[in-house]
């Protein structure tokens, strides 16, 4: 190599054509477009002049058959454009060896190209099916737009306490039926509980409230998002929109009906509209429709599948990172650090496993906290975090999906007691408690269910401790307790 030649991958800025058929034209046009220059060697002498008018291009005419290599052939890449794959496989055969070759046109009427050829333009068949996901989404905004243009008061709905999926596909809602020239009323049903979400509804700066008791009377247009009619158990909405990825109640029915059980967020859904219909997406509304997407899909990482990865690779770049770090870096809330505080110091090790009993709570969320905190110990594999609320003793579990599956776990350890069940990573298990029982009880059966292999004895022991723990006992050495090992 020359001491002038470039260090490094630099893209080329010239192509070279070899061949004859008709795809040759509109090739030279795509990249004379771009200002790249274009080498053609053919056989077909009448090229040369229906290339004259294109700047940038150089036309040699070789013998037919292409036998050999044009002694001033210029660097990679090279497109061949031959009718045959015989031919084309020979021209292969006296190029310098390079991965850069593509085959023009002839790809577009087969299934399948060849090996050791590129191909320039996607596979008609995927192109196809992007095409008609398009024209359903354009018919589903179209629908949208015109419920919203008839409407005089259009109100989005959320159930109850609603998590940032649904704030999301509300507001990306909201901003489709705004490109109609609607502005939607957005309410939730019941209480937004976590911090999170507060933050999120400010910073939106939409009017996102609780709704109001006679507000529907003047609704003539009702949408429900991330959620289906039928969760409210009295007075479900009487919904014409109904857009939500939940498994399809039986009871749903909806004028506008787009329940997507395969996509990871509702949010994604919105997405896909306001990206195939070319409308405007704000920060704001990228910002929501991300968090939404990214706490449904736990960042990708639980039930996403390609929409939702062509929803986060549009979303990504438009919205707000300072205020989604902010979101991210505070998830605690005040009271809830003297609960972890406590946890730590009352945990029970043993052998991979840190188990916490908190008694009494006033909501589940100190256990999620707990759990999530403990698991990131070395030598911890899973997490169990058990409370009594509401009368109910609720059991979060938390593994690294490898040596564990938690989600098993807890259906095998509580799913004849209550509801339990969950992923490889993550579990939850919620048991009513009878009249009587308190979070003492509760103790033996945490420890009884989640340990049936267990000698009695050794449960009984487990047990005691606990109970120890939730009656307020200290923790006897600032040390770990470990409870000895079964026959697992
Ligand atoms: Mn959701």
């Amino acid at each position: 190599m020359g001491p002038s030649a470039p260090i490094g991958p630099v893209a080329p800025r010239q192509v070279t054509i070899i061949g004859h058929h008709s795809q040759i034209v509109p090739t030279v046009g795509f990249f004379v477009g771009g200002s790249i220059q274009v080498r053609v060697y053919t056989s077909k002498a009448d090229l040369e002049h229906q290339l004259a008018p294109y700047p940038g291009v150089h036309v040699t005419v070789v013998p037919g058959g292409y036998q050999q290599r044009p002694a001033d052939l210029p660097e990679p890449p090279y497109f061949i454009a031959a009718e045959t794959e015989e031919e084309s496989l020979r021209i292969k055969g006296w190029l310098p060896p390079t991965v850069a070759i593509f085959w023009l046109g002839s790809e577009q009427r087969r299934r399948s190209l060849a090996k050791g050829f590129l191909s320039l333009m996607p596979s008609p068949a995927a192109n196809r099916r992007q095409v008609l996901r398009r024209f359903a989404a354009l018919k589903r905004v179209d629908t949208l737009m015109d419920l919203a243009r008839a409407a005089r008061q259009p109100f989005i709905l959320m159930y109850s306490d609603p998590d940032p999926d649904a704030i999301g596909a509300a507001l990306g809602l909201a901003s489709i039926w705004r490109h109609a020239g609607a502005t939607a009323q957005i309410r939730y049903t019941g209480e937004v509980q976590r911090y999170q979400n507060k933050l999120l509804i400010n910073y939106l700066k939409y009017g996102i409230e609780r709704l109001k008791e006679d507000e529907l009377e003047s609704a003539d247009l009702i949408a429900v998002v991330d959620a289906q009619p039928g969760f409210w158990r009295d007075r479900p909405p009487n919904a014409q929109v109904v857009i939500d990825h939940h498994p399809r109640r039986e009871d749903t029915t909806a004028a506008f009906l787009d329940l997507r059980e395969g996509y990871g967020s509702t949010s994604s859904i919105l997405t896909e509209y306001l990206v195939e219909a070319d409308l405007a997406i704000s920060r704001p509304v990228a910002t929501a429709l991300l968090y939404g997407l990214t706490s449904d899909t736990d960042d990708l990482n639980r039930n996403a599948g390609p929409a939702d990865i062509r929803a986060f690779d549009v979303l990504h770049p438009l919205a707000d990172h300072h205020f989604l770090a902010r979101l991210d870096k505070s998830q605690v809330p005040m009271s809830v650090l003297d609960y972890i505080a406590w946890g730590i110091s009352h945990r029970v090790v043993f052998r991979d496993l840190i188990l916490i009993h908190f008694g009494e709570v006033p909501t589940p969320d100190i256990m999620v906290q707990v759990a999530d905190l403990v698991l990131l110990t070395h030598g911890i594999n899973w997490a169990v975090c058990a409370g009594v609320v509401d009368g109910k003793l609720v059991v979060i579990f938390r593994g690294d999906g490898h040596h564990q599956n938690v989600g098993k776990r807890a259906s095998l350890a509580f799913a004849k007691l209550g509801s339990a069940g969950g992923h490889r990573t993550m579990g939850r298990a919620e048991i009513p408690l009878r009249k009587g029982e308190e979070s003492d009880d509760s103790v033996a059966i945490l420890v009884n269910n989640l340990f049936k292999r267990m000698s009695p004895a050794r449960r009984a022991k487990f047990i005691k401790l606990l109970k120890g723990y939730v009656r307020g006992e200290g923790p006897d050495k600032h040390e770990d307790f470990e409870v000895g090992h079964t026959g697992r």
